[in-house]
């Protein structure tokens, strides 16, 4: 890890060349005939769908940085996968809409504002730097939300609900931010302020 004086890098950040491997848990083990994944709350069309139709869907490449909470943040990831933006167009999102969570295997959570969720750079994502997912980064399938602290780029990802109020994810409900902009330092919550 060094420090640097680099404007990609947000304040209080410190560069790693390694993805550090980061959670809450055990890892989940992949099944692919159980394995589904799932779009419901205010959509038109809700979607159950199993892993061959997910690996059918077009893929695209985005490259991002990615900001842990705890200071450290790595350049340049190279992550594959559908973008959100696809995956709102099958399920047809009600314009009531205004928020999703992401719900995870193991039952960790997350919420995030629907305009930044649908960013162009927003990612369900396959693969990083070329590769499969390790189970541990995520395999079979991790969100990725590069504008965000990385607690909201949720692994193990199996449904994505469509909500009109706003609702505290795992880490937001335990003193994160509820927003979580590293170039703010939206790190922690009023939850936990005096
Ligand atoms: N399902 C799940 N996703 C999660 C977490 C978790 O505990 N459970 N931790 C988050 C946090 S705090 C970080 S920093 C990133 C770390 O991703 P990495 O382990 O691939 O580096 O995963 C995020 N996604
Ligand atoms: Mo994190």
């Amino acid at each position: 890890m060094s420090k640097t004086n680099n404007p990609r890098l947000p304040p209080g950040q410190t560069l790693t060349e390694q993805l550090p491997v980061l959670h809450i848990g055990d890892i989940p083990a992949f099944d692919i005939d159980t394995w589904t994944f799932r779009i419901f709350g205010l959509v038109e069309n809700e979607i159950e769908m199993k892993y061959e139709r997910f690996l059918a869907l077009p893929h695209e490449t985005i490259i991002a940085d990615f900001h842990c909470v705890t200071t450290w943040s790595r350049f340049d990831n190279v992550w594959e996968g559908v973008k959100t933006g696809k995956i709102a167009e099958l399920a047809r999102v009600k314009p009531s809409a205004k928020f999703v969570m992401v719900h995870c295997k193991q039952g960790y959570t997350t919420n995030i504002r629907i305009e930044e969720f649908f960013e162009e750079d927003v990612i369900f994502a396959r693969k990083l730097d070329g590769a499969d997912l390790t189970p541990e980064h995520g395999f079979p399938l991790r969100l990725v939300v590069p504008r965000l602290y990385a607690w909201k780029s949720a692994k193990w990802v199996r449904a994505v609900e469509f909500m009109e109020l706003d609702s505290g994810g795992f880490w937001e409900l335990r003193g994160y931010h509820n927003h979580g902009d590293p170039w703010k330092e939206e790190r922690y919550g009023t939850l936990f302020k005096s």
